[in-house]
């Protein structure tokens, strides 16, 4: 039998709709100020972007997911939670959410473990880490829309799966970096090919 296959599974921007969470709350709160269309985002931070619209948008942007309740009440992007429940049916699999946190840590580590219970189910809490560097997490999969997983380990465990996104679709990619376009895509195929 050969042995277990191991994915991370990231949450922003992959399981839940941060993107579309915050323009809809920075709309909402700031109505009087530019924003970015998700169709013109550029790069992984958005508060970079903002800044770069007007240099007190920044802060604003921030503002926005330093909130309460801003974790708990992103949406499920399509697909995402059936994926994962499915991974964890599937034999010889385990499946974890690997999710870094903001500083700001008020609401957001605690929303995000409630996202879980909510759209998974209380069993899957045992799934969850939270940390600030993947690189130090062992694994055979990372599904991401962060193009640049960098950390304190040179050589992570797992290869990273870039998960498109508003902010990186347009970014042309190293040839060998493997995408997943969307949960419609064929994530099975990827799980396949890293099995033994
Ligand atoms: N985040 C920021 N600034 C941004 C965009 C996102 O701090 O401009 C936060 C939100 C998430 C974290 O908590 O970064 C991204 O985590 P991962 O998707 O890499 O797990």
């Amino acid at each position: 039998a050969g042995k277990r296959l191991r994915v991370l599974v990231d949450m922003d921007g992959v399981l839940a709709d941060f993107e579309g969470g915050f323009l809809k709350k920075y709309r909402a709160r700031y109505p009087d100020e530019p924003f970015i269309n998700l169709d013109d985002r550029r790069g992984f931070w958005v508060s970079t972007q903002y800044g770069q619209l007007r240099s007190d948008l920044c802060e604003k942007a921030i503002s926005i997911w330093q909130s309460k309740g801003f974790f708990i009440d992103l949406q499920p992007l399509p697909g995402g939670v059936e994926a994962v429940k499915e991974m964890a049916r599937m034999d010889d699999t385990d499946v974890f959410i690997c999710t870094s946190p903001i500083k700001h840590y008020k609401h957001c580590p605690y929303e995000k473990y409630a996202w879980v219970e909510k759209h998974l189910g209380g069993d899957f809490l045992e799934q969850v880490i939270l940390t600030r560097d993947k690189t130090l997490v062992a694994g055979d999969l990372l599904i991401d829309d962060k193009p640049d997983i960098q950390g304190v380990e040179p050589r992570p465990a797992w290869e990273h799966i870039l998960f498109t996104a508003c902010h990186n679709q347009h970014l042309s990619v190293c040839p060998s970096q493997r995408r997943l376009l969307s949960w419609s895509d064929d994530w099975r195929a990827i799980l396949d090919s890293k099995r033994q």
